[in-house]
């Protein structure tokens, strides 16, 4: 039996377009004009959009710092595609003294079999040497093309050496590497600064890591890419000072690949300020790198409108603000480092960039689903209604408006970053390659079906 989505609006990066969908099995198996046959099962869209499913190409699940956990695989897949969101991409993360493999090994005992997304893992390079890059090549047959480096944390970051070399080594094998831009050892400078004067406040995370410190590391990026000349991924671009070193780089030729998330254009360094009673509220925003000022939301919505900036993700990691966030009540540094967002990124960005008039439908469609899919080598089968492709789709209701609020909330997790924020939209429908998983809202399906994504980048 086949399901045919009809009287809905088709969104492509191309256009907007009244089609039926018809899907077999796992597939699109055609998208026309009267494609229902008697038994068919039949989805009226009247009245929504149908879009490619969400790809969040930047979530950490299951992210345990010193013993703490709030969202794993299971909750925050489910969250996701709650949202929209039908695969992620977490990131796997070498420890120094590791290897790539015992991190993959790792990141399947948390992933296999948990997950309600389709999912695949980029991979953290912490520790340089000839077996990491060995490994490299491993993980590429592993279906893991991407990976990522740190200049900031002085467990993971790496020097610009051993940056040099492995984008050296990327080059070679075709796989492409995302950077975290903040300079770590200004950053720990700072900080043991703070304390010994005593500034001890959440607001003193933001003080600690100021825009300067991404654009210096952006622009050392760009300066090694260079060298090397290979493609670069930029991820959680949070500043107007870090986009301007990318925008003269990409306008000069560069060839930078760049990734923010609603976080930094949505809310500002203002929510680190104490408010009313509670001094310590801003630790529910301790995320790296931290929340800006309101200059640097507009131009990184400049970013997304006019191109520069390719995708837009969560870098969910989130951490309960009671019994958790408050390990570092009397100092900012012991904070847990990270915010949920992955149920609420599809919403947002189409409350505050479309309804806003910043971006257009089609603009939506290829940063939520068709640029992470073609940059991380998914594409055509994820990132796009077409035939052939996976049968993953949303069918969403612009006019439902909701508050969020964490009460409500699938992401297992006891705040909202975006609390209180109106948002437009309802996921009435949401299948995963062919599989109805959500229903007027409610997730039905009632265990995770998420499939590993082998993944293969195509340069
Ligand atoms: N960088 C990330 O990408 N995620 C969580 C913390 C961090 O510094
Ligand atoms: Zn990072
Ligand atoms: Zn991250």
């Amino acid at each position: 039996m086949a399901v045919v989505i009809t009287n809905g609006k088709i969104v492509s990066s191309k256009g907007i377009s009244q089609k039926d969908i018809r899907i077999v099995g796992e597939k699109i198996d055609k998208i026309g004009l009267n494609l229902i046959r008697p038994n068919d099962e039949i989805i009226d869209a009247e009245g929504s959009y149908i879009m490619p499913g969400g790809i969040d190409a930047h979530t950490h699940f299951d992210c345990e710092i010193g013993g703490i956990v709030a969202d794993d695989f299971k909750t925050g897949t489910k969250a996701a595609i709650m949202g929209g969101t039908t695969t992620i991409i977490d990131f796997a993360e070498q420890v120094r003294g590791g290897t790539l493999r015992e991190a993959l090994d790792e990141w399947n005992e948390k992933a296999v079999g948990k997950t309600y997304t389709d999912y695949g893992y980029h991979m953290t390079i912490s520790d340089w040497n000839e077996k990491t890059s060995q490994e490299m090549e491993e993980m590429i047959k592993e279906g893991i093309p991407s990976f990522k480096i740190f200049f900031a944390y002085e467990e993971l970051q790496l020097d610009d050496g051993s940056i040099y070399e492995a984008l050296k080594r990327a080059k070679e094998l075709g796989a492409l590497i995302g950077f975290h831009c903040e300079n770590g050892t200004l950053i720990d400078k700072l900080r043991e600064e703070a304390i010994l004067k005593g500034n001890r406040e959440p607001i003193y995370h933001m003080e600690t890591r100021p825009p300067s410190l991404e654009k210096e590391s952006i622009a050392r990026l760009i300066t090694i890419a260079e060298l090397v000349d290979t493609p670069v991924y930029i991820v959680h671009l949070s500043s107007k000072e870090g986009y301007d070193e990318i925008k003269n780089a990409k306008r000069g030729g560069a060839k930078i690949l760049v990734e923010t998330c609603p976080q930094y254009l949505l809310l500002n360094k203002e929510y680190y300020l104490p408010k009313g009673e509670d001094s310590f509220e801003g630790a529910k925003y301790v995320m790296s790198p931290p929340l800006r000022d309101m200059e640097s939301n507009k131009v990184l919505w400049k970013g997304i409108r006019n191109g520069e900036i390719e995708v837009v993700a969560t870098d969910h990691c989130a951490f309960n603000y009671r019994g958790q966030k408050d390990i570092g009540k009397d100092n900012f540094t012991m904070i847990p480092n990270g915010a949920p967002g992955v149920e609420n990124r599809f919403n947002l960005m189409y409350t505050y960039g479309v309804k806003e008039n910043r971006i257009s439908m089609e603009r939506l469609v290829k940063i939520i689903s068709e640029n992470p899919a073609k940059i991380f080598g998914l594409y055509p089968k994820k990132g796009v209604i077409q035939i052939g492709s996976d049968a993953d789709i949303v069918i969403f209701n612009p006019n439902h408006k909701t508050t969020i609020k964490a009460e409500e909330q699938t992401q297992n997790v006891d705040y909202n970053l975006y609390e209180g924020f109106t948002q437009f939209g309802k996921f009435e429908y949401v299948f995963l390659r062919g599989q109805m998983i959500v229903r007027d809202g409610e997730i039905i399906s009632s265990k995770p079906l998420g499939k590993y994504q082998y993944r293969r980048i195509h340069s």
